[in-house]
């Protein structure tokens, strides 16, 4: 919202609108109650580069003190008393106050002028384009680069806007603030730990790489199990059981809900039970609620997260966010962030759907390619921006460590 300036009292300023009643109106919401008619003109106003103009109405208005103790503040004005106020001040003896209200009147109208003319300079400012490009090469989806350049033509003043470092450092900020991240430290009260998503995105690496991280290279090693529900595939069971083999962590194949049931009761000591799911594409509703079903039997200290490939298009993501909704995951993982130089459609459909963000993958080595998700690992990788890594590190460097 615009944010205006109370005038002092006494001193006149004009309101335009297509009618009295709407310029008295608009008056009152600006100004509050106080505001007291003095002339009224008809004019032509508003419009672009002289197209468009509008027939309306051109209040000329002050703020009375005294009207204020008398008139409670949510009393509608009375538009006949108003007119009437206005007839008042018409005569031939107020002619040296209506001179100063109309000098005053031309330049509050100038000032004006100059504020339309400024918002459409900024419309098309090349400090705007420029920013709008970036965000376009790192791959935001339209509504966000909307959004970052509607903030820009709001927040920076024609001046402003010429000083790009600074225009880039709020981006980034700005940026930043829309990442909102998941804590890692909740993940060792839920226990069950369900790696869901499409096909292909790396659900199987991870879980590998979360149990290596979290079962052997960790400072306190946790007692980790793999629990797979991939047994339809050929190969899928021997991936994973590969890397439990090397890391010597036990992996299980469920077949069944039952299956899934016990061993959730065998498991009752252990830290943490990671669970692989099969990945079907998330078109393929049927299984998602079979896979439901089989989650539902250890749901109440399971949490289930979501994962998705930073290659992946913005609005491919958000169809596939809501696809997975019926799941209730907590967070997102994203993956192959290696494959692209890109993070705009991860960071855009998160902001949009409103997700945190828990790990980031960045390779196909186990396990050192994955990292629990920071803002500011994110920004750094923007393309094309100067990003500050100092001021950033300073800036958001304690989130999601
Ligand atoms: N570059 C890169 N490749 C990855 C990453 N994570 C996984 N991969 C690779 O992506 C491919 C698929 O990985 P999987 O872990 O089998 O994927 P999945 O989601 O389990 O696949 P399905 O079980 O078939 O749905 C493999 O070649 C992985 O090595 C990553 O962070 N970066
Ligand atoms: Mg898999």
């Amino acid at each position: 919202m615009m944010v205006y300036n109370a005038p002092a009292p006494r001193q006149v300023f004009t309101v335009q609108a297509p009618t009295y009643q709407e310029a008295v109106d608009k008056a009152r919401r600006i100004y509050g109650e106080r505001v007291q008619v003095v002339q009224h003109r008809d004019i032509r106003y508003g419009g672009f580069l002289g197209f468009f103009r509008r027939e309306g109405v051109e209040l000329t208005l002050y703020l009375s003190n005294l009207g204020l103790r008398r008139q409670p503040p949510q009393q509608p004005l009375d538009l006949e008393k108003e007119k009437e106020k206005f007839r008042v001040l018409s005569p031939p003896r107020q002619d040296e106050t209506l001179k100063e209200v109309l000098k005053e009147v031309q330049s509050l109208s100038e000032k004006l002028g100059a504020t339309q003319a400024a918002s459409s300079q900024k419309e098309n400012h090349p400090s705007i384009e420029k920013i709008s490009g970036l965000l376009y090469d790192n791959d935001f989806s339209p509504a966000y680069v909307r959004r970052i350049t509607e903030r820009l033509k709001k927040e920076f003043s024609l001046e402003a806007l010429e000083d790009f470092d600074a225009l880039q450092d709020a981006v980034i900020d700005w940026i930043g603030e829309s990442i909102s991240l998941y804590d890692a430290q909740k993940l060792r009260k839920s226990q069950v730990y369900i790696l869901v998503g499409p096909t292909g995105v790396g659900k199987t690496t991870t879980i590998a790489k979360l149990a290596a991280m979290y079962g052997v290279v960790a400072a306190q090693p946790l007692d980790v199990r793999i629990l797979t529900i991939d047994d339809f595939r050929i190969g899928a069971k021997e991936q994973i059981e590969k890397y439990g083999d090397i890391m010597r962590i036990p992996v299980a194949c469920v077949k069944t809900t039952q299956d899934f049931k016990k061993y959730l009761s065998l498991y009752t000591d252990v830290d943490m039970i990671l669970v692989d799911t099969v990945g079907k594409s998330p078109r393929d509703f049927v299984n998602l609620g079979e896979m439901r079903e089989l989650l539902d039997a250890a749901f109440k200290k399971a949490g289930v997260h979501l994962a998705l490939s930073a290659t992946t298009k913005t609005i491919d993501l958000i169809e596939i966010m809501q696809q997975f909704e019926p799941f209730g995951y907590e967070s997102l993982v994203i993956t192959k962030l290696d494959e692209t130089p890109r993070i705009g459609s991860v960071i855009s459909a998160a902001a949009e759907k409103g997700k945190a963000l828990s790990f980031i993958t960045d390779g196909q080595k186990v396990p050192e390619t994955i990292k629990t998700a920071t803002v500011s690992q994110l920004l750094l990788r923007l393309a094309g921006f100067r990003v500050r890594r100092d001021h950033i590190e300073e800036k958001f460097g304690e989130k999601g460590m």
